[in-house]
């Protein structure tokens, strides 16, 4: 592809969690995009797998978003967000509210999911210093968990290649992991077996004293290390400890909000309500970028005291509530609901379930984790080279004209919640073929 006319020098660009002399040698550029669809450098057609990073549930080049975006940067281009603000950003919160998992209807504006996981641990220690427990400072996550790439979201986060090299903040402790492939291999949905896990928070809570800990963050269903759906009752047992100790519980639904499990949030889908919840990607459908803490009432309220003229919590960001973010948000929020993608993977989650799991059988798929419109396809190592084999898979579905995501041996599938039937079955065959051909 280096030979392509017009191409750009590669040299400037420092790549994000990327490998930057390897794809330089070997590039792969996309330069349009319209709905199920990349169109590549070369001019070939790629399917979007994986909703680009898990952001584009509307499909690509939505047309309402972009004059949305456009109408409102020749209106309004910005507007500062401190002791000021503009319409729109109090009608998103608004339209968000009405969405929201019950009494979760306080809407704090970031810039991307990082930013979000940010935010909500520091609203976790400022809620608990304001209602007089300012000795609760710790944060609890898990293992394998991923919460971005900010201190407070790395610290929490559970996947070591993020953590190794930079330091951590100090009094964070980890839950293990869920993962269980010799219990629970295939099984399509929450896994039978694993409830217990959520009881080493008990552990916790003893090793550290309850009066010690501000908070748990979780994802309700794993994204980044490769689609771990919950054990069955898991996040209830988790839920029912918090209470039991006063401890918050934060669900980041970067990944699972806005439809990907076929409810507005994984929230409503398991039945199991955090006190905060934060959110980026989807909510304006990749476009601009964005992402919103939303904190019930408790804790929102439980902030507004003091004198009126006070700031309540020093915390923001100079594009919290963007205009063009918001407007984009805004005709996301619209497309959602007249095409009903919010609860449409209800319907087309048999559908992708059996497909996925119909991989079950191809050499090397030692584990098929499925939900929602989620999938996670788990391949044998190569002995003395992990990764390597997922990587290679991963290219061989992208020459094939499959887009998806590739965290280890592990390929991760969340196409956008417009994919039609006979695109999961396209992508199935795809990515069978290449998993064969690989070896
Ligand atoms: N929380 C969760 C659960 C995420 O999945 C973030 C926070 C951070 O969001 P930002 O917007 O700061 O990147 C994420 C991001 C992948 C992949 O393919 C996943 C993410 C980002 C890029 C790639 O697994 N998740």
């Amino acid at each position: 592809m280096n030979a392509i006319p017009n191409a750009p020098s590669l040299d400037s660009y420092w790549m994000p969690f990327t490998a930057n002399r390897h794809f330089k040698a070997h590039p792969r550029l996309l330069t349009a995009a319209e709905g199920m669809y990349y169109t590549a450098i070369d001019g070939r057609q790629i399917i979007d797998g994986s909703a680009g990073l898990w952001c584009v549930n509307a499909g690509h080049g939505r047309r309402e978003i972009a004059d949305a975006v456009q109408r409102q940067l020749s209106t309004l281009d910005y507007a500062p967000s401190f002791q000021m603000g503009h319409p729109a950003a109090f009608d998103l919160a608004a339209k968000l509210a009405t969405l929201a998992p019950a009494g979760l209807d306080r809407i704090f504006f970031t810039n991307s999911g990082s930013e979000s996981v940010d935010t909500a641990l520091k609203i976790a220690l400022a809620y608990h210093r304001a209602a007089g427990n300012a000795s609760r400072t710790r944060f609890i996550g898990r293992e394998r968990g991923y919460h971005g790439v900010g201190f407070g979201g790395m610290s929490v986060g559970g996947l070591v290649n993020n953590r190794r090299a930079f330091t951590t903040l100090p009094g964070v402790d980890h839950l293990r992991h869920t993962h269980d492939i010799a219990r629970n291999a295939f099984a399509p949905g929450e896994p039978p077996h694993g409830a217990e896990f959520a009881d080493e928070l008990e552990r916790l809570v003893a090793l550290h004293g309850a009066e010690t800990i501000a908070a748990v963050i979780v994802e309700p269903v794993a994204g980044s290390a490769g689609v771990l759906p919950p054990p069955r009752d898991y996040l209830r047992r988790l839920r029912a400890i918090c209470d039991k100790y006063g401890i918050l519980l934060i669900f980041d639904e970067v990944i699972t909000g806005f439809g990907r499990l076929g409810t507005p949030f994984a929230s409503q889908y398991f039945g199991v309500t955090p006190d905060l919840m934060t959110t980026a990607k989807a909510l304006s459908n990749g476009a601009i970028p964005m992402g919103a803490v939303f904190a019930s009432r408790t804790i929102h309220d439980a902030m507004m005291q003091g004198p009126e003229q006070q700031i309540e919590l020093f915390h923001g960001y100079t594009y919290s509530g963007h205009p063009a973010a918001c407007a984009a948000a805004l005709a996301t929020l619209e497309i959602y609901a007249r095409e009903k993608l919010l609860t449409r993977v209800a319907s087309l989650a048999p559908d992708w379930r059996d497909a996925m799991h119909g991989l079950q059988g191809t050499p090397h798929v030692i584990d098929i984790r499925t939900i929602g419109l989620m999938a996670g396809i788990e391949l044998a190592p190569r002995p003395e080279a992990p990764g390597a084999r997922g990587y290679a898979v991963f290219v061989e579905c992208f020459n094939r004209g499959l887009y998806l995501r590739v965290t280890g041996d592990t390929l991760a599938l969340s196409p956008p919640l417009i994919v039609e039937p006979e695109q999961i079955a396209t992508m199935a065959g795809i990515l069978t073929d290449a998993i064969k051909h690989v070896a």
